[in-house]
Order: structure tokens, then sequence, then C-alpha cells
């Protein structure tokens, strides 16, 4: 029998790369191709372990570079695909946009030209809440599927603009497709620009942690891992066309997870400084995942043990993110934030 070839798209990035790992663990008996344009927020130093096996391949390339996709899909003739590749940080979205639609939204669809030339069997295209827009701090309300695409940051304009293009190809050229549309991750190998192990990285430093505006606003966060096993239930088993919402019931205020990592790490308030809102800031994200739950997923990490763990690993890896942050991270930061 021959095997199956998966093609993962960003998997030197954060969830792209665990997912490269999960799917290694879990699936011996595929070809596991790794295609990733190495930006600022990939490496491949995740994967030194596994670098070396016969059935795992990386390929550094471009999404939106239409030559080479197209010719690499005629050779290789994938089964899947799973397309996590994206520009992925709201900030970096409001302050220079033009990348995220070059990325997110062209990248897409040249993927989606190249999946439909070679008869892939799935398109799992990678998405997220925000493209709902926000929800009021009314607990009683959920995103559900069906709720209206309403982004408001470039960032999940370009999301939202690429899961159109994805849903069209399935509707104009019967591409099978699935959209899932995950909450905010959080877990290893997540990159220090954002809140959590940004957080993480600064409280360990001793460094005032920015939290914009009041810090109330809302973020329904799930385990890395808990993302990966739901992506790979919708690969297998997602209706062909239909879109999954992903999400564990795990709303905190931005300010409770600031706090939280704090006392996890036994320091002080003091640390936590208010700063500038950001524009155009989504007051809530929570996810009904109903439908996904339908197909047999549930959640394992509660975000107590979940964090806790996350803590334990960059206490660990402190190699990993000192790197990053000693780079070209600086002058981002620096531009980025005005902090005492
Ligand atoms: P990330 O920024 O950590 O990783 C993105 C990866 O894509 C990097 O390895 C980068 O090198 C690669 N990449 C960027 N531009 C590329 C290009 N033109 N060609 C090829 N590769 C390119 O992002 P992430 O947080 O792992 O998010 C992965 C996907 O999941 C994104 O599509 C994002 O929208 C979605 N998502 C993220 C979250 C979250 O909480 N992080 C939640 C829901 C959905
Ligand atoms: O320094 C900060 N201070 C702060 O208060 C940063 C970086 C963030 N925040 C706030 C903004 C958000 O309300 O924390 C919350 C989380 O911010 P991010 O970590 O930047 O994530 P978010 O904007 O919610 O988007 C994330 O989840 C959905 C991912 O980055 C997206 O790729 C994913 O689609």
């Amino acid at each position: 029998m021959t095997k199956k070839k998966l093609l993962i798209t960003g998997g030197a990035g954060f969830i792209g790369g665990n997912f490269v790992q999960y799917m290694i663990n879990n699936y011996p008996d595929y070809e596991i191709y790794n295609l990733d344009l190495l930006t600022y927020a990939g490496d491949l130093i995740k994967h030194s372990e596994i670098q070396d096996m016969d059935n795992y391949h990386f390929i550094k390339a471009d999404i939106s570079d239409r030559q080479t996709i197209i010719s690499l899909f005629d050779k290789e003739k994938f089964d899947f695909v799973v397309h996590f590749a994206a520009e992925s940080h709201v900030d970096r979205s409001i302050t220079d946009p033009e990348i995220f639609i070059k990325t997110n939204v062209l990248g897409t669809q040249v993927l989606l030209d190249a999946a439909k030339q070679s008869k892939v069997e799935k398109f799992l295209h990678v998405s997220t809440d925000e493209v709902y827009g926000e929800l009021d701090f009314d607990p009683s309300e959920f995103f559900t599927e069906d709720t209206p695409l309403a982004p408001n940051s470039p960032y999940s304009a370009s999301k939202a603009s690429s899961d159109l293009l994805v849903r069209a190809y399935h509707e104009t050229y019967n591409l099978p497709i699935n959209i899932t549309r995950c909450s905010n991750n959080y877990g290893p190998y997540h990159f220090p620009e954002k809140l959590i192990p940004l957080t993480i990285s600064r409280v360990l430093n001793n460094e005032k942690v920015p939290v914009y505006g009041d810090g109330k606003n809302i973020r329904d966060w799930l385990h890395v891992y808990d993302h990966c096993a739901a992506i790979d239930l919708v690969l297998h088993k997602g209706v062909n066309g239909e879109v999954y919402n992903v999400g564990g019931h795990n709303e905190k205020t931005n300010l409770e997870v600031v706090e939280t990592i704090i006392e996890e790490l036994g320091k002080s308030d003091n640390l936590i400084q208010f700063v500038e809102d950001r524009l155009g800031h989504d007051k809530r994200y929570a996810i009904d995942p109903t439908k996904l739950e339908k197909l047999g997923w549930k959640p394992t990490y509660n975000f107590e043990t979940g964090i806790a763990q996350t803590i334990q690993w960059y206490l660990k890896n402190e190699d990993w993110w000192n790197q990053i942050i000693s780079g070209e991270y600086k002058d981002y930061f620096k531009n980025q934030y005005s902090l005492d």
C-alpha cells in the first residue's frame, strides 16, 4: 500500500510545529512534508529530533510563489493538505497590513489552485475565531459556525478572506475542504510576541508586562495539543465542505492570565503595567464547540494544569526563547511598546 502524503504548511511555527510532531508520533505510516518560508516566526530547532527521519521532509518555500507551489504539487501529488502558514500576529497587522494580504489571502489562493489541479483528497484550512469579530461580555453568547463573519483587524480580515476563498473553491470546483476556527492557543513553542509567552519570558526576567487597556478583554484559551487532536479528527472524519469551531470553554480576562503566570512564578503584581489599548481591540471571544464534540472531540487540558505545564516548558527551554528575544525581536518590542 502506498503511504499517504500529507503536506503541512507553516510547520515551523507554533501550532504547525506542534502538529508536525503530533502527526509524526501518531501516523508513522504517513509521509509528512513541512513547507515553510522560515519567517521571523518559524524555526527548525523545534524539529531537530525528527529532521533525519525517513518519513519527514522539509521544503523551504513561500506559499505565494505560484510557480514553485504548483510544480511541487505536480511532483509530489499530496493526498492531504493542512494549511497553517500565515502571518499570525494582530499587532503586526495593525502596523503593517500588506504582508498579511500577500501571505494569508494570495498564498491561500495559490495553494487552493495547486490542490485543485492535483486533486487532493482533503484541503484543511486552519482558521481562527477572530473572523467572527467580537462578542459582548454577556457570558451566554458564543460564536457558532453560523455566526456571521465580521473581522475587525487587518489580520482577521485577511483570515476571513482566505476562509471565503476556501469555501468558494469547494462551491465552484468541488474541492474537498474543511475549515477549522479555533480560539487562542497556548503551549510549547508559542512565539514570545503573544500574550502568554511574552508574559512568561518577561516575568522570568523581572521585566514589566504590558497589559492593553484595562486588561478586562476576554480570550478563550485552548492547549495546542487539544487543537492538534481536533485537526486530526476533522482531517480524517470531517464532513466535506463543513466548518468546525474549536474551543474548550476556558474564558479568562487578560489580567487573570497575567496574574496567574506571575503567581505561578512567585513574583509580584507590580510587574503589571497598563499600556495604551490595541486599536480595534476585540472585547471577547468565546467558542461553542458542540459541532466538533458531536464528531468525537473533547479537550483534555484544563487551563490551570495546562498553564502550569507550559510555564515549566518555558523554564526548561530558555535557550529557545532567549535566542528569539535577543535578536531582531528587540527592535520590534521597542517600537511596539513604550514601557517604563
Ligand atoms: P506562527 O506565526 O507561529 O507560525 C506561522 C508559520 O508560517 C511560521 O513558521 C512562518 O515561517 C510560516 N509562514 C509565514 N509566511 C509564510 C509564507 N509566505 N510561506 C510559507 N510559510 C510561511 O502562527 P501560529 O500561531 O502557529 O498559527 C498557525 C495558524 O493557525 C495560522 O493560520 C493562524 O491564523 C491560525 N490560528 C492561530 C491561533 C493562535 O492562537 N495562535 C488560533 C487559531 C488559529
Ligand atoms: O502585550 C500584550 N498585551 C496585551 O494585553 C499582548 C501581545 C496582548 N495583549 C492582549 C491582547 C489580547 O486581548 O492579550 C490578548 C491576547 O493577545 P495575543 O496573544 O496577541 O492574541 P490575539 O490577539 O487574541 O490573537 C491570537 O488568537 C487568535 C493569535 O495571535 C491569532 O493568530 C489567533 O488567530
